[in-house]
């Protein structure tokens, strides 16, 4: 700490010193190792996977009338709604939440809100599937347990990923962006058939 001015008032000039440059240039390095992972746990590691994000349009949000009344995932509840109206095969739990038969067309939706994911998905095992996701209030993850696959989930984007599932069984989704007092039992369910 310096607690009076330098006697160089012109210290940008100095030259700057050993050990300094030193952290400057291990910083460097490691900022370059940790930016080539990147693309390289994509390719190699098979993570980080592809995804698309759309922009779901104001108007389909439903702020024309009143934007501050704005209520971001309208549109998309709406998808999800007939979707899980047109595929639900059976209900499950308490509450009924509707287990969603995925389509031919191999589009699928799932939505996040506080605090759940909804609805089930049931999966065929070797199918491929465009994944929809968006969330209706505020960000959440989406973290597909056990497999190390994490999406952030933002209100007013459709996210949209391809997902091929390899095994069967039953698949939990939790939320990895802390949303609140009910974050921790905003819980999902995937079954691979
Ligand atoms: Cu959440």
């Amino acid at each position: 700490m310096a607690i009076f001015p330098p006697s160089e008032k012109v210290w940008w000039n100095e030259p700057v010193e050993r050990t300094e440059a030193l952290w400057i240039g291990i910083c460097l390095v490691w900022a370059m190792i940790l930016f080539f992972m990147m693309p390289y746990w994509h390719i190699v590691g098979q993570q980080n996977l592809s995804n698309e994000a759309y922009k779901i349009p104001l108007a389909d949000q439903g702020a024309e009338s009143d934007p501050s009344q704005r209520f971001v995932g309208e549109a998309y509840e709406a998808k999800v709604e007939a979707y899980v109206a047109a595929n639900t095969i059976r209900e499950e739990g308490d509450t009924g939440i509707p287990v969603v038969k995925a389509t031919d067309s191999g589009d699928v939706y799932m939505l996040g809100r506080l605090w759940d994911w909804y609805p089930i998905l049931e999966l065929e095992k070797g199918k491929s599937y465009r994944f929809h996701l968006s969330s209706l209030d505020w960000l959440h993850g989406w973290s597909l347990q056990p497999t190390n696959i994490n999406i952030q989930v933002h209100p007013g984007y459709e996210m949209i990923f391809n997902v091929t599932p390899t095994e069967t069984g039953e698949f939990g989704v939790v939320c990895n962006e802390f949303c609140g007092i009910g974050h921790h039992n905003m819980l999902g369910k995937i079954y691979v058939k």
